[in-house]
């Protein structure tokens, strides 16, 4: 167990209590240094990295593009958050939450930021009418699970991921509370796939990518030094046949491949992790 800690009266802030990711995080907001960023010929500038939160936007262009939307060609930029490029001034002016992705739309008149990776495969399904259904039950099915998603990664990453593979002690009891988190959003979305081929219903949409950017990561033991085992994820098979089933679509494979700080055959969270919040 670890020492008692009493907190004091006023919260201050200790540089060096940052574990791992000491040398990034900081408690205040906005750009750290000066630095340009690069832009490509492409209609989208997509400023990122092959994190879940990344590969969502990825996967997304790719699953466009192999849907014959030629006008969703990106350039894809890698940001190395674990040497603090979130917090260069171009990028804080796309994004002023400093995380990765961030997406520059320069196909209109005048260019449009857009920041979260839900914002943004919400802007890019809607400017393209794709993975997003037309009719109002559909939407707002699509619309609840990518929120649900959005709400919920960060229990997953920045609570149970944090806490299991990255804290500098282990804590049982923030272990137990996010791993029980984790665990009951696996059910979620296992009980909603045991009566629906797709979370919001029976077209792929954008809530499918976004789920699955994390659930699949985890399912395939590559977070969190394997955490699938630790989770007994193998309990969730609605889970498994729908990522079975996304594993399999070339776009997705594609996706999940760019902006990877390393290129190994089997990658790890750990290979560019950082104290993503979800
Ligand atoms: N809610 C945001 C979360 C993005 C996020 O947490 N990004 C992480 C990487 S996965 C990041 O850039 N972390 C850098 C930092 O915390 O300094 C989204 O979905 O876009």
């Amino acid at each position: 167990m670890a020492d008692e800690y009493t907190p004091p009266k006023v919260w201050t802030w200790n540089p060096g209590n940052g574990g791992q990711f000491a040398n990034i995080n900081r408690p205040t907001s906005g750009a750290q240094h000066e630095a340009e960023l690069p832009v490509g010929q492409h209609p989208f500038q997509l400023y990122s990295l092959g994190t879940p939160n990344g590969q969502k936007v990825t996967i997304l262009f790719e699953e466009l593009l192999e849907a014959g939307h030629s006008g969703a060609e990106y350039d894809a930029w890698l940001i190395n958050i674990r040497e603090g490029a979130q917090f260069g001034s171009g990028f804080v002016a796309l994004n002023p939450n400093s995380k990765i992705p961030a997406l520059l739309d320069r196909s209109g008149p005048e260019p449009i930021r857009v920041f979260e990776s839900g914002a943004i495969m919400l802007h890019l399904a809607e400017k393209f009418g794709a993975f997003i259904p037309t009719d109002a039950r559909g939407r707002a099915e699509c619309l609840s699970w990518l929120m649900w998603q959005m709400g919920s990664a960060p229990f997953i990453g920045g609570g149970f991921g944090h806490f299991y593979a990255y804290a500098p002690f282990k804590i049982e009891y923030a272990i137990d509370r996010y791993a029980m988190e984790t665990k009951r959003l696996f059910d979620v979305a296992d009980k909603r796939l045991a009566e629906s081929r797709f979370l919001a219903g029976g077209s792929y949409t954008i809530a499918d990518i976004a789920a699955y950017a994390w659930l699949g990561v985890l399912w395939h033991g590559l977070a969190y030094n394997d955490a699938a085992t630790f989770l007994s994820l193998h309990e969730y098979a609605h889970v498994g046949r729908w990522i079975g089933e996304i594993d399999a679509r070339p776009a997705v494979q594609r996706g999940r491949r760019v902006n990877l700080a390393k290129m190994p055959e089997r990658h790890s969270m750990a290979d560019f992790e950082v104290a993503a919040e979800g």
